[in-house]
């Protein structure tokens, strides 16, 4: 496959400025002893590495990572260009702190915050007029797959943003996130995911875009990435508590 792998840090609500600088510059470290992203042309050369902080660090981020081959974005983005929204943050302003990447439509955006599918569509459809690559999040719960609906939540998720036109979805990466495995310690099994994955691939395909990159998502560990990354359309992962620990992330990223 073209496809290049990407694993994607989601630093969720957590760090601080100390945290934080010691983070970035131990991933910094560890990046030149010649892991993923190192320009020498060493191991991991293919892979592509990222960090999505929280809004007020991506400044320390964006100071810590310039040149360094990793790249930053946030955890959402509004899917207004400026005005009167309280307490919502702009592509534009995005844009202004060198992220490449916002995440739309995480489960905890869409449970705690009432995101739609809708919503989270018109906000793929700002980050991408913004020029920055949305990360496009879908995942049943566990309800949903116990019943044997999670394909269907898959589909009806994805229609709204694969209506957005083929030029559209070819500016995304999505992401499976089953909400069953999130942060609790359960892992998809590669084969469940591969299933999830092999599904979304065909409708990236119906919509013109058979080649974006569909990461997985949910307790991501450098144990388990190994058996998900063999499978045929997992191209890399989207990575919550194993990104705040730079040899987890950095053994993530080997893998
Ligand atoms: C899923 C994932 C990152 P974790 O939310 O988005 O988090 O790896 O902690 O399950």
């Amino acid at each position: 496959s073209m496809r290049r792998r990407l694993v994607i840090g989601n630093w969720k609500m957590n760090g601080n400025r100390a945290e934080n600088q010691q983070l970035l510059s131990d991933l910094v470290n560890l990046q030149k002893v010649g892991g993923a992203g190192a320009d020498d042309g060493t191991k991991g050369a293919d892979v592509e590495l990222a960090v999505c902080a929280p809004f007020p660090y991506l400044p320390q981020v964006a100071d810590a990572l310039k040149g360094t081959g990793i790249t930053w974005g946030a955890q959402d983005a509004s899917e207004h260009a400026k005005g009167a929204y309280t307490g919502e943050v702009s592509v534009a302003m995005l844009a202004e702190f060198g992220c490449s990447w916002a995440l739309v439509g995480h489960s905890e955006r869409r449970a705690y915050h009432g995101e739609t599918s809708d919503v989270v569509a018109r906000k793929a459809a700002a980050v991408i007029q913004g020029g920055l690559t949305p990360v496009v999040c879908v995942g049943e719960t566990q309800a949903e797959r116990e019943a044997g609906d999670t394909l269907k939540i898959i589909d009806e998720q994805l229609a709204p943003v694969l209506a957005l036109g083929a030029d559209a979805v070819k500016n995304m990466v999505l992401a499976y996130e089953p909400v069953w495995a999130i942060g609790t310690g359960l892992t998809a099994s590669p084969e469940q995911a591969q299933e999830v994955h092999a599904h979304i691939r065909k409708l990236l395909a119906a919509a013109g875009a058979p080649e974006q990159r569909v990461l997985y998502g949910g307790s991501v560990k450098a144990a388990n990435a190994t058996s998900l990354f063999a499978k045929e359309d997992i191209d890399g992962a989207l990575v919550g508590g194993a990104s705040l620990v730079a040899t987890d992330f950095q053994g993530i990223a080997d893998a």
